[in-house]
């Protein structure tokens, strides 16, 4: 039985940054993210017994990725299967935008493989499930704005994505300024190692983002969007903060990347609220409400030849493959 899933990627306005917990990829503070229309993840799954081994076509190219082949042993123990996975899998995401993401990937590996084992697993089975192959994979299961609840015990039991309903949601747009489409030179995973093991801000780090948190659930239960966007800019840059003290320094940080902060910063002493945040990758996201979002759109390209913008994104979905 084939299964078919699409699940799509997510943009954190609290930022996941650091593990309590490398093998149940449980991380150190909790994190609220928006899932977004624009970029997404198809991936088609069926186990097959008269396979000899799993195999995993990425666009349109057959490829060995370790965090896969790792995540499938996972949900073999878990679905207590012997057969091997064929996986088809396309990333929806503009070649220019750099924004390849793994929370759309194992988001619909997650999905796809529990479908096509004829299983009907809740949301919050399948977010637990995601996690163990991407942190931020915990978030793509909902649509809109979710809360990745970090836990506090030690199996991660308690640690999944849990939607969050704001009536701003519908109003809100992110629009990507594309800095550079290389693939990044510190990918996430050792990043945030590094950033644990030797940043001495890491701690006030979690701190933090712990208060941040709750400071952001007020702003929205208060329809705040100003509120909304300074926590979010501030809270990048403090998850940022702790690479530039890590041991070697590193940062995500291009000369265009601060280019476009700089012109965010200069649009909103013209009175449009927008607000930058970043991830583990030099493009800068500005979260504006939707009605200012083509001027914003407009004033990047400025810096940028590559821009997106971006909505709110529903939940992800799977079918089965009858053929
Ligand atoms: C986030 N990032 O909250 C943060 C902000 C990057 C910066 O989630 O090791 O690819 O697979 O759990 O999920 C990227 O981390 O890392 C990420 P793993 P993941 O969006």
């Amino acid at each position: 039985m084939k299964a078919i899933a699409r699940a799509h990627t997510n943009v954190a306005l609290i930022k996941y940054w650091g593990k309590r917990d490398e093998t149940l990829m449980l991380p150190a503070n909790s994190s609220l993210s928006l899932t977004v229309d624009q970029f997404y993840t198809t991936t088609a799954l069926e186990w097959d017994e008269s396979l000899q081994k799993d195999s995993f076509v990425l666009n349109g190219k057959e490829v060995e990725d370790a965090k896969v082949s790792r995540f499938l042993s996972i949900m073999r123990q878990q679905f207590q299967l012997t057969s091997f996975a064929r996986i088809s899998s396309e990333n929806h995401v503009p070649t220019a935008a750099g924004l390849a993401s793994s929370a759309s990937a194992f988001a619909a590996l997650a999905l796809a493989g529990s479908a096509a084992a004829g299983r009907n697993d809740d949301r919050k089975y399948l977010s637990k499930l995601a996690r163990l192959g991407s942190g931020s994979a915990s978030r793509s299961l909902y649509g809109d704005l979710v809360i990745w609840e970090k836990g506090n015990r030690d199996d991660g039991e308690d640690s999944f994505g849990v939607p969050f309903t704001s009536e701003l949601t519908k109003d809100l747009a992110i629009v990507v300024a594309v800095v550079s489409d290389e693939v990044k030179k510190v990918p996430s995973r050792l990043g945030m190692q590094s950033t644990v093991a030797t940043s001495p801000f890491f701690p006030t780090w979690v701190q933090e983002a712990e208060k941040d948190l709750v400071a952001m659930k007020e702003a929205f239960a208060a329809a705040d969007f100003i509120t909304i966007g300074e926590i979010t800019e501030h809270n990048a840059m403090k998850m940022h903060a702790t690479t530039l003290g890590a041991n070697p320094p590193f940062t995500y940080f291009q000369p265009k990347s601060l280019q476009v902060m700089d012109k965010v910063r200069e649009l909103r002493l013209q009175g449009i609220a927008a607000y930058f945040t970043m991830d583990a990758g030099p493009n800068v996201k500005v979260l504006c409400e939707r009605k200012n979002e083509k001027l914003v759109a407009s004033e990047l390209t400025k810096v940028v030849k590559d821009v997106f913008i971006c909505h709110a994104g529903e939940e992800a979905s799977v079918r089965i493959d009858e053929a």
